[in-house]
């Protein structure tokens, strides 16, 4: 299998800066010779660059900080995105902030859709990433991310010539979530966002409830793209990140998550956003991501296939 890897060194959604070392970081911590003993065959794409926008002609929303150069972004990865999904490799988006999104799941929505499958879109997050300009407290554009790929109004220009492809919202599945405006709130609930948050994953655990996200989407023939912001992590385990939530996943908790996305056999794209080098300890949370994209890839902790069923 190949995985092609994408470096896409967006900062400007968050509110701190440090996100754009965040592919680096990852390289730093071994992410290719961890794919490679896993037997796949990685192409490094290095770090996308992108021109300033010469699209002036209309003028931004307001309510969105930064409009112009997460344009520019968006339009370049969602176009490679595609690109990378038509080669035949499986993408693995390296953030950068979760903006990155925004393209790289409008690229692969266009590429299943012309296979007639379903994406699906699992947003492992400690946030909703469900605002739009008119619910924003912010203004910050990692926060509405979701809903932008969801069709909500409000950005509608922002991919530009590149087909935009908007999700059905009930394609989405918000893990993790402990942190939700009042507005977004709002909205979450009048389209019925699907949401793992996290007093039901403390109730029923993540096996129960990824397991019932995977037979939705093979009841649909569909494929899964994850899209994993690191504050899904409780930040005792992953502090390089510029929004730091109490009481996320644990350490075993996420590898589950990941070991049992990974048995699927459904996940065709993955994005890794918000990791914050500037504000990591000395690569802690870096090292730890690359262990959790191990288990994403097939890393097992005996070397052999656990059962799924209870033992005798
Ligand atoms: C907050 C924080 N809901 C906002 N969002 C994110 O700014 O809209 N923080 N994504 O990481
Ligand atoms: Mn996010
Ligand atoms: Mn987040
Ligand atoms: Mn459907």
């Amino acid at each position: 299998e190949r995985v092609a890897l994408l470096g896409v060194p967006v900062e400007v959604g968050a509110a701190q800066r440090g996100t754009l070392m965040g592919p680096a970081a990852l390289r730093t911590a071994g992410l290719v010779p961890m794919l490679e003993s896993l037997g796949l065959l990685v192409e490094d794409h290095g770090d996308l660059m992108v021109a300033p926008d010469s699209d002036l002609a209309q003028n931004p929303p307001s309510n969105a900080r930064q409009y112009r150069e997460i344009q520019s972004w968006a339009r370049a990865v969602s176009a490679r995105a595609y690109q990378l999904a038509c080669s035949g490799a499986l993408p693995l988006f390296l953030g950068g902030d979760h903006t990155l999104s925004m393209g790289s799941v409008n690229g692969m929505a266009r590429f299943w859709r012309e296979q007639g499958r379903e994406l699906f879109l699992l947003w492992l997050d400690a946030h909703a990433d469900y605002n739009t300009p008119s619910t924003t407290v912010t203004g910050n554009m990692h926060g509405m991310s979701a809903a932008f790929l969801c069709g909500e109004p409000g950005l509608d220009q922002l991919l530009g010539d590149e087909p935009r492809m908007p999700l059905d919202p009930q394609h989405l599945h918000l893990f993790g979530v402990r942190s939700v405006d009042r507005q977004e709130r709002l909205l979450l609930q009048q389209r019925r966002i699907n949401i793992a948050d996290m007093r039901q994953i403390d109730e029923f655990g993540v096996g129960v409830l990824i397991r019932q996200i995977i037979e939705q989407v093979q009841s649909c023939g569909g494929v899964l793209h994850v899209s994993f912001d690191v504050d899904f992590l409780d930040p005792q385990l992953a502090p390089g990140v510029g929004t730091m939530v109490p009481g996320g996943a644990t350490y075993r908790e996420a590898h589950l998550v990941m070991e049992l996305l990974h048995d699927s056999g459904l996940v065709g794209s993955v994005d890794i956003v918000e990791l914050n080098p500037f504000l990591d300890e000395r690569g802690r949370t870096a090292c730890t991501v690359v262990e959790l994209i191990g288990s994403l890839f097939g890393q097992r902790i005996t070397g052999w296939a656990t059962p799924s069923a209870m033992p005798p």
